[in-house]
């Protein structure tokens, strides 16, 4: 059985692209994997965000996750912070990553631009990033396109680790869907749509109502061509709602470019299947507002799974860094 784990941010409302890039695998992969999936609170922790926003974003991303079907019967599910091993790999990843590698990461010189101060994590998070993957001896990681660059570097810390002080990691692989990948913004149909840099009427949110998503899709950016075409570099807003349409409905979308005539009609075709698809989600959320114990109990249930596990790496990785055997 292959091993697989994803994580994502509690950084805001989860949108379409969270969906049909990553959070969608997750779902079938826990049904023939062993996986782990998980919230980074740690990592949201780069940016500014308040202590009570951060508990709530936390709690709501465990409630959409599992709305989007993640079972926790059948998946390790947890909280980042609960499993202290991931801070302490971070630190020994750290002493193997240079400043260099990490300042050509482009997640940190796009996250940093325009800030007053950036934090020193901002620069680290992607080696925490590979602390959370290697700490479980994972064969593949299920996320959208952005995360590439940080997939890399993950596979080249295993590496010299490896090299360095012997066989200790699994060296891991980025697995990025064909479809729904790379979900843009619906104003702004050359940025990706993104939950820290959303634009209200660009990001579909996973809660949003029917009628807003309508509105959303009916006033995506095209362009003046009023050709349909699949070309995501000369035309970027209509191949988005292709993709979109496409990642929903299993269809490629080349093949749906040739089945409308106008914007129209596949505006209103790809609403109609978002909603669809969104609906049972939202009735999922809407249920599990009303108890939201027992979501926390279910992720620290998960903290301990994944601690058992975690820990046996944490270990395996410190001998052979030679740091003496910690008696606790
Ligand atoms: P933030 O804006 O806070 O960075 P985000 O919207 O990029 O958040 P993440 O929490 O960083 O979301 O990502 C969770 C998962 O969703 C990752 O696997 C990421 O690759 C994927 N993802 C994020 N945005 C998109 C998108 N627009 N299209 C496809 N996949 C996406
Ligand atoms: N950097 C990722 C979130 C993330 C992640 C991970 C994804 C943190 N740790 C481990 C996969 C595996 C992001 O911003 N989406």
């Amino acid at each position: 059985m292959a091993k697989v784990l994803s994580a994502i941010q509690p950084s805001g409302d989860l949108h379409l692209g969270n969906y049909l890039g990553a959070v969608r695998q997750w779902v079938a992969s826990q049904e023939k994997n062993e996986s782990y999936f998980f919230i980074v609170d740690l990592h949201a922790l780069t940016l500014e965000i308040s202590p009570e926003q951060l508990r709530q974003n936390t709690i709501n991303t465990a409630m959409y996750l599992l709305a989007c079907g993640i079972d926790p019967q059948k998946c390790t599910f947890f909280a980042q912070s609960h499993v202290s091993e991931h801070t302490t790999l971070t630190w020994l990843l750290e002493c193997t990553a240079s400043y260099g590698e990490l300042l050509r990461m482009t997640q940190f010189k796009d996250k940093g631009k325009g800030q007053e101060s950036v934090r020193a994590s901002l620069l680290t998070y992607p080696v925490l990033m590979a602390a959370d993957i290697l700490l479980y001896d994972i064969d593949f990681v299920p996320v959208g396109d952005d995360q590439r660059q940080h997939l890399e570097l993950t596979r080249n810390l295993a590496t010299r680790f490896n090299n360095k002080y012997g066989e200790t990691f699994v060296v891991p692989e980025a697995k990025i869907p064909d479809l729904g990948a790379r979900v843009m913004d619906l104003q702004t149909p050359t940025a990706k749509m993104s939950k820290s840099t959303a634009t209200p009427l660009g990001t579909v949110g996973i809660l949003d109502k029917p009628s807003d998503i309508e509105k959303k899709i009916k006033k995506a950016v095209t362009d003046s061509s009023m050709s349909i075409v699949y070309d995501r570099i000369n035309h970027p807003g209509v191949s988005n709602l292709l993709e979109i349409l496409g990642a929903v409905s299993m269809e490629k979308p080349e093949n749906l470019a040739e089945q409308f005539s106008n914007y129209g009609q596949l505006k209103q075709a790809t609403a109609e299947a978002v909603i669809e698809e969104l609906l049972p989600i939202q009735e999922r959320y809407y249920e599990m507002v009303q108890n939201k114990d027992h979501v926390i109990s279910m992720l620290q249930l998960g903290a301990r799974k994944a601690g058992n596990v975690a820990k046996h790496t944490l270990k395996r990785a410190q001998k052979a860094i030679g740091l003496l055997e910690n008696p606790n």
